[in-house]
């Protein structure tokens, strides 16, 4: 322990962030994380990691995981991930994730992960029955981003919780072993109007993989007329669009609605009241369904390409998880210093 200031940490930017194998990826992943991971890449080192360690918190069949992983690698690259500017690669294949997550899980304390509102949600009423990998989730996500001494954390709104447990990790890390500075305390990027896309048929709930109504959410493998016959059915209500957010806060079908449009049109929602305030949704919906085909049509159609071809994608996952152990053995050589283990 010391008294002496914290001192801010001092290495370059770097971003870091990842997206699990679980299931197919839908418009709330695509925007919350796959569109800034595309922009960040022009702007900051990046690495993008396909999270099957996190992924196998819950079962997965073995016999399909390495595709899925494939999958969330083609659906990076879609999206206009460039793997000769970002590294891209699976989280498994970098084993100073596992280790880093075990030192972590000896600096967190019991009553930081209590808190976590992710693991009571996806618990449910079976808490006792769920893995202890699910419990310890964000102490793993922490050393994911802090093995790289990553700085930025493109996520949606749901991960703001997790992020803010990094930086208590990351702080009481730094203060424990007398070492200022040595982890970044990582910022989460998480606004924008994508930040939190809501399911199609409740907008009380956030669009999800794990929801069991494929009409709550569009996946990016879902092909134009599917695409338009989902946002035909979603959820709205009779009034016309209002001409003010505020207008709109208490409507939340109509304000998810109005939200995936300027995401996806890159615009503010208060730019899309301005063109459509007046409008009903016989009008809206057909504009949102034409600009949502014409964003993400082309990604299902790239990502179908790039899976004909798993030799390419595989060498892509190859060279680099190669480029991510180069970066992350080092911190984790450090931290095993100031832990203080026998050869560090
Ligand atoms: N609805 C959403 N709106 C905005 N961003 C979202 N993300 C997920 N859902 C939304 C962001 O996508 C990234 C990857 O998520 P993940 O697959 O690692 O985990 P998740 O958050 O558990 O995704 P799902 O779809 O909600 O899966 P299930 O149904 O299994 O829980 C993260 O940056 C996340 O914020």
């Amino acid at each position: 322990m010391t008294d002496q200031a914290p001192v801010t940490y001092a290495g370059p930017p770097r971003v870091l962030s990842g997206v699990q194998p679980s299931g197919a990826l839908h418009l709330g992943n695509y925007l919350g994380a796959l569109v800034k991971f595309t922009r960040l890449q022009h702007e900051i080192d990046t690495f993008i990691f396909v999270a099957d360690l996190h992924a196998i918190t819950v079962w997965q069949d073995p016999a399909a995981l390495a595709q899925q992983t494939r999958e969330i690698a083609a659906a990076y690259i879609a999206s206009g991930l460039d793997p000769d500017k970002a590294t891209i690669f699976p989280q498994s294949a970098v084993r100073e994730h596992a280790e880093l997550s075990w030192i972590f899980n000896c600096v967190a304390r019991l009553g930081w992960l209590d808190r976590m509102t992710q693991f009571k949600e996806k618990s449910g009423k079976h808490k006792e029955r769920s893995s202890v990998g699910l419990y310890t989730y964000p102490v793993l996500q922490a050393a994911d981003i802090l093995v790289y001494k990553a700085t930025h954390v493109p996520v949606g709104e749901d991960q703001k919780q997790h992020l803010e447990l990094t930086r208590d990790i990351a702080q009481k890390f730094n203060h424990d072993f007398n070492a200022p500075g040595f982890f970044p305390l990582p910022d989460p990027l998480i606004q924008g109007p994508g930040a939190r896309v809501m399911s199609l048929r409740d907008g009380s709930a956030k669009m999800s993989k794990s929801d069991p109504s494929d009409y709550s959410r569009i996946n990016l493998t879902d092909d134009a007329d599917t695409i338009a016959a989902k946002i035909k059915k979603a959820r709205t209500d009779p009034e016309p669009l209002p001409e003010t957010i505020e207008d709109l806060a208490a409507r939340a079908e109509a304000d998810n609605l109005v939200g995936i449009f300027a995401a996806l049109a890159g615009k503010t929602k208060a730019e899309v009241l301005a063109e459509y305030a007046g409008k009903g949704f016989g009008t809206f919906k057909p504009a949102l369904a034409e600009l949502a085909v014409e964003k993400l049509a082309p990604v299902g159609e790239k990502m179908r390409g790039l899976l004909g071809d798993p030799a390419v994608l595989d060498a892509i996952l190859a060279k680099g998880a190669e480029k991510a152990r180069e970066a992350a053995a080092p911190t984790l050589a450090e931290v095993k210093k100031l832990v203080g283990f026998w050869g560090a």
